[in-house]
């Protein structure tokens, strides 16, 4: 067998399978379409520049100190996203993985990636419609299923679920209920709750416990949700006595009604949000989170089932580990500041090693629609790169690789272990 043949075969398989994105934040047009800025699906050349990693960039290039943040904000989009052309694309090289996207993205929609400015995208683009881009994106970047974020906390986002019966109706998508409050700001949370009619308190005294369930699995069957995300910051431990509240809406309230359920809860952990206010959506930072949490939380509840991504480089192989313990553990992703050839090919590398091709590699974690074609292209390119290595080391053992064997594998990777991990 030589490497030769099963490059060919691994090429093949790994761009001609459709993957199901288990984590974006993408959305069909029901929920409203950029430029409309109450609009929550954002696509096109602007919002693509304007992508808050690239934000966050542009302000190394031309700092707070010369261009107050506030100013930036105070300009149109159009002109943000001139900016961050001119200095991140123009006057520097965009080496970068988040400038590189969006002239991978530009590149295979067939426009030429070296423009000096906006115009001619902005021209092409004009042309586009919401609904069919969104069928044209799905097939550039051969994705079959869009999981969404849909944070029920969120006004704009609770009121149209609340006003379009169709909000969840579109089979190219698949709603996820989002709940950080619950965990990140219990009593915040609880309030909010008890202004939407459900008897929350703080201190769980009264119908606290039954009402907390009651609104769960009303969002859940309300957005047909396919698991429960929730963001969770290094300092998340499991159990916590600093957070009883913590551990008892874990123990009283998600475990029993995503087991009655039989859905996932996906936990994403180690973002520090804001560190840097000034940037809004782009000042979040990481951190090193507890892996044995995880290992509590997976113990503690074997009937339940757990999507893990972490943010820290440093939790990847004991998250592998752990997945090595616990059926019920489904590492999945190199999330957000992990989403980088070096560290997705380092990540899916040791998993591949750790846990053969029983985990989930990858989720674009699109802001952005456009995102999709340029997340998928680059992940797809490394994981196809870590799988000729893997499939020419068992050959080294003896064993005989064929094209089927690579064809399930990579079905497997992109598309089954998350539909079989959430049931469908
Ligand atoms: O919590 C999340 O879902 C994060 O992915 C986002 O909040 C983050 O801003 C992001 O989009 C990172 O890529
Ligand atoms: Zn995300």
């Amino acid at each position: 067998m030589s490497r030769t043949q099963i490059e060919q075969w691994v090429k093949k398989a790994v761009w001609s399978q459709p993957v199901s994105d288990p984590h974006t934040h993408t959305c069909p047009p029901v929920f409203g379409a950029s430029p409309n800025p109450e609009g929550l699906l954002l696509w096109g050349v602007d919002e693509l520049v304007t992508y808050h990693y690239l934000i966050a960039e542009v302000f190394r290039a031309v700092p707070a100190t010369k261009l107050p943040y506030e100013q930036y904000w105070a300009m149109s989009k159009t002109e943000q996203a001139d900016h961050i052309w001119k200095h991140l694309f123009v006057e520097r090289t965009p080496i970068g993985e988040a400038c590189r996207g969006v002239l991978t993205a530009l590149e295979r929609l067939g426009l030429d990636p070296n423009e000096k400015s906006l115009t001619k995208y902005r021209k092409w683009f004009a042309k586009q419609t919401p609904d069919k881009y969104i069928d044209k994106v799905m097939q550039i970047a051969n994705v079959d299923l869009i999981t969404m974020t849909n944070p029920v906390f969120d006004d704009q986002e609770r009121g149209i679920w609340e006003r379009q019966p169709k909000a969840g109706g579109d089979p190219r998508f698949a709603a996820v209920l989002r709940i950080d409050p619950l965990l990140r700001d219990w009593p915040g949370a609880c309030a909010n709750l008890s202004s939407w009619g459900y008897e929350a308190r703080p201190d769980f005294s009264g119908k606290t416990v039954d009402e907390v369930r009651r609104f769960l699995v009303h969002w859940l069957d309300k957005m047909r949700a396919v698991y429960v995300a929730t963001s969770l910051p290094p300092e998340f431990r499991y159990p916590d006595p600093r957070n009883p509240a913590g551990d008892r809406f874990i123990r009283e309230c998600l475990m029993p009604v995503l087991a009655e359920k039989g859905k996932p809860w996906a936990m994403m952990i180690g973002a520090r949000l804001r560190v840097n206010p000034g940037l809004r959506e782009g000042g979040d930072a990481t951190g090193i989170a507890d892996v044995m949490s995880v290992i509590n939380l997976c113990h503690d509840f074997p009937r339940s089932k757990f999507m893990v991504t972490m943010l820290a480089r440093e939790n990847q192989h004991e998250l592998a580990a752990a997945g090595r313990k616990f059926g019920n553990l489904l590492p999945f992703g190199c999330w957000w500041f992990l989403n980088n050839p070096s560290l997705v090919e380092e990540i899916t590398r040791m998993r591949l090693e750790l846990l053969g091709t029983m985990f989930v590699p990858q989720h674009a974690d699109a802001r952005v629609l456009d995102q999709l074609i340029y997340k998928w292209e680059h992940s797809r390119r490394v994981i196809a790169k870590v799988l000729v290595d893997k499939y020419v080391d068992l050959t080294l053992s003896g064993y005989t690789v064929t094209a089927k064997h690579v064809q399930r594998d990579v079905a497997l990777l992109l598309r089954d272990n998350y539909r079989e991990f959430l049931g469908r």
